[in-house]
C-alpha cells in the first residue's frame, strides 16, 4: 500500500536516494560482488551519511550472503531498503502522550535553527486534532521573533501561547506556563527554549533550571525531552546528539528538514549509534509536515523504491 505519507517521503528523500543509489547504479549494472565491488559500495553507503557503522554492518551482511555472486542493482537496492528498514525498526516510535500526566511535559532542545518552534507549532495543530488542548511556552524569550513565530503557531492551531517579556529567565517562564497549564487542565504543555549552542555552559545551565523549576510543580516533569534535528546538516546531527545527551536527560529525537535533503541517511546513523527513539520526521514547512515514521518506508525511500 502506497500511504500519502509514504509519497510524501518518497519525494522528500528523493535527492538521498539519488545520492544512494545513483552511485549503486553506477557500480552495478551488473556485476561480480567481489572486494572491489563492496569497498566501493561501502564508501557510497558512508557518503550518504548512513556512517561508518552502519556501512560496514550492511556489507559485512552482502559479504556473508552474496560474495562472488552476481547481483543487479535492483537486488543492491532492495537489500539495502530492508537493512535499513531493520536499523530503523527498533527506534521508529511515536510520542505517546502518558494521559495520566496533566498536562504532559514536552522540553524542546536543538540548536538554532533546528526546527524547534516550527515542530512545536505542528504537535500542537496535531494534538488539538486529537482532542488534546496545550500550552505552548515561549521559552526562548531573548529573541522578540522567536516568541511572534510561536505566537503565530499558536493562532493557527488554537491553541494558548505562554510568553514573558523579552529577557525574562526562561526558566521563570516555564514555571508560570506549567502553573497555567495545571489550572486549566491542560492536556499537553510544549516549552519552546533558545538554542545557542557557542556558548554550550550557559545553555547547560539554563536548560537545566527550567527542569529543575518544572520539578517543583510536578516532580516527574519533564515528560519527554526532545532533541531537534536538522537532517540537513548531516554528521553535525550526531554530534549535535552527543552535546546534548550531556546537558539534559533526551528521551528521543525528532529530524526535521527531510524535504529535500539529500542527508537523509543521517537517520540511520542517529537510529545505529544512539538508539533514541525517533519520533517523527518533519517533511517541510506547513502545519501537517510532520509524520511518524514507518522504518520499511523510511528505508524503501531512502533507496528510491
Ligand atoms: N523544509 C523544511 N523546513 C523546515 C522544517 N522544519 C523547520 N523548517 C524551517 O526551518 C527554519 C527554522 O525552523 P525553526 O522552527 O525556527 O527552528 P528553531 O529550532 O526554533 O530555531 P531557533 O529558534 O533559531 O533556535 C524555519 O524557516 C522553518 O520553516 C522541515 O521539516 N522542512
Ligand atoms: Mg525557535
Amino acid at each position: 500500500m502506497v500511504t500519502k505519507f509514504f509519497a510524501r517521503l518518497k519525494s522528500g528523500l528523493s535527492r538521498s536516494a539519488a545520492k544512494l543509489t545513483g552511485s549503486i547504479t553506477a557500480t552495478f549494472t551488473k556485476r561480480k560482488l567481489d572486494d572491489e565491488a563492496l569497498e566501493e559500495l561501502e564508501d557510497q553507503l558512508i557518503a550518504a551519511d548512513l556512517g561508518v557503522a552502519v556501512a560496514a554492518r550492511i556489507i559485512k551482511g552482502f559479504r556473508s550472503t552474496r560474495f562472488g555472486k552476481e547481483v543487479t542493482q535492483e537486488e543492491v537496492r532492495e537489500t539495502l531498503g530492508d537493512e535499513i528498514g531493520k536499523i530503523l525498526a527498533p527506534v521508529a516510535r511515536p510520542l505517546e502522550i502518558d494521559r495520566s500526566k496533566k498536562p504532559f511535559v514536552i522540553l524542546m532542545t536543538g540548536v538554532n535553527g533546528a526546527g524547534k518552534t516550527t515542530t512545536i507549532g505542528k504537535l500542537a495543530a496535531r494534538y488539538k486534532a486529537a482532542g488534546f488542548t496545550c500550552v505552548l511556552a515561549a521559552g526562548d524569550t531573548f529573541r522578540a521573533a522567536a516568541v511572534e513565530q510561536l505566537q503565530v503557531w499558536g493562532a493557527r492551531s488554537g491553541q494558548e501561547v505562554v510568553t514573558a517579556p523579552a529577557n525574562t529567565d526562561p526558566a521563570s517562564l516555564a514555571h508560570e506556563a506549567l502553573s497555567r497549564a495545571q489550572k486549566s487542565g491542560a492536556d499537553v504543555l510544549l516549552i519552546d527554549t533558545a538554542g545557542r549552542l557557542h556558548n554550550k555552559t550557559a545553555l547547560m545551565e539554563e536548560l537545566r533550571k527550567i527542569i529543575r523549576v518544572l520539578r517543583k510543580l510536578d516532580p516527574t516533569a519533564p515528560h519527554a525531552t526532545l532533541l531537534m534535528l536538522d537532517a540537513t546538516t548531516g554528521q553535525n546531527a550526531v554530534t549535535q546528539v552527543g552535546i546534548f545527551k550531556e546537558m539534559v536527560d533526551l528521551t528521543g529525537l525528532m529530524v526535521t528538514k527531510l524535504d529535500g535533503s539529500a542527508r537523509g541517511g543521517i537517520v540511520v546513523a542517529l537510529a545505529e549509534k544512539y538508539g533514541l527513539p525517533i519520533h517523527a520526521v518533519g517533511t517541510g514547512e506547513q502545519i501537517d509536515d510532520l509524520q511518524e515514521f514507518d522504518p520499511v518506508e523510511f528505508g524503501r525511500a531512502l533507496v528510491g523504491e
